[in-house]
């Protein structure tokens, strides 16, 4: 079963999932062997792996540990059409829905297209909808494109419905990697309940409890970056956190 079919299967029974995000650009060796090694330890369900701007060329390298220590699988998260990495079980291709500069709607995509073919990456089409957290993050300034206002989930109801009647598989609302607090609550119940696909949310996340607030919400899966490199242990915790909550759906 590819991973998409896999992901629709745990929404229809309620399971969440657990994506840790490790970019490139802020891991050494030594840190990323740490995070991966406690990955495993938990069992959480993906690496996705990528970032708003790369500097350091060390994509192949994350991807490589990632596959040779560990069968949790790799997910592309690009910022942009450099990261593309075959070696990886899937990517995320992102349209910028919630954007209006047509280079992250399609021009990205046009240029990896050929790229992506010819790669056996599973491809996951998935709308992101960047919502304003409190500050300006790399992923606004890179994209030239305005989050969505963190007080208007009607925006991102609206927007989310749009893209799944273009045909985008995943919801991912975002706040961008470091945001000063995550998209609401108010937001992610509004749209998990407007959509039938699977959301994800991310950016800001850095406590077990707004982990759980995510996913009581209506997330089907967080991702956690930033807080992680710099407090490892708080993947055990949310890891923990969130196996409670399967537990109780007694299913495998
Ligand atoms: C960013 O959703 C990811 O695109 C994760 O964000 O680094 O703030 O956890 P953080």
């Amino acid at each position: 079963m590819n991973l998409y079919d896999k992901l629709l299967e745990k929404k229809q029974k309620g399971y969440k999932s657990f994506a840790v995000l490790l970019d490139p650009d802020k891991l050494d060796k030594e840190s990323c062997a740490k995070i991966v090694n406690m990955g495993v330890e938990s069992k959480i369900d993906y690496f996705f792996v990528g970032g708003s701007l790369l500097t350091e060329n060390n994509l192949n390298y994350i991807v490589r540990t990632i596959r040779s220590n560990s069968n949790i699988p790799v997910v592309l998260f690009p910022g942009s059409n450099v990261q593309i990495d075959a070696s990886a079980n899937a990517i995320l291709l992102l349209s910028l829905i919630s954007g209006r500069n047509p280079d992250f709607l399609i021009g990205q995509h046009v240029v990896a297209a050929p790229i992506l073919k010819k790669s056996k990456l599973e491809i996951i089409p998935t709308g992101y909808i960047l919502v304003d957290c409190g500050k300006q993050t790399t992923v606004s300034y890179i994209s030239n494109t305005t989050p969505l206002p963190h007080d208007k989930p009607s925006i991102a109801v609206c927007t989310a419905m749009a893209g799944e009647m273009l045909g985008l598989k995943v919801i991912y609302l975002d706040g961008g990697s470091g945001a000063m607090y995550p998209v609401s609550k108010k937001m992610i119940s509004m749209v998990s309940k407007s959509v039938d696909t699977p959301i994800i949310v991310g950016g800001g996340i850095n406590t077990p409890q707004k982990a759980m607030d995510a996913l009581t919400a209506g997330a089907d899966m967080i991702v956690i970056g930033n807080a992680i490199e710099k407090d490892p242990n708080l993947l055990i915790e949310v890891s923990e956190r969130v196996g409670e909550i399967n537990k109780t759906l007694n299913i495998s």
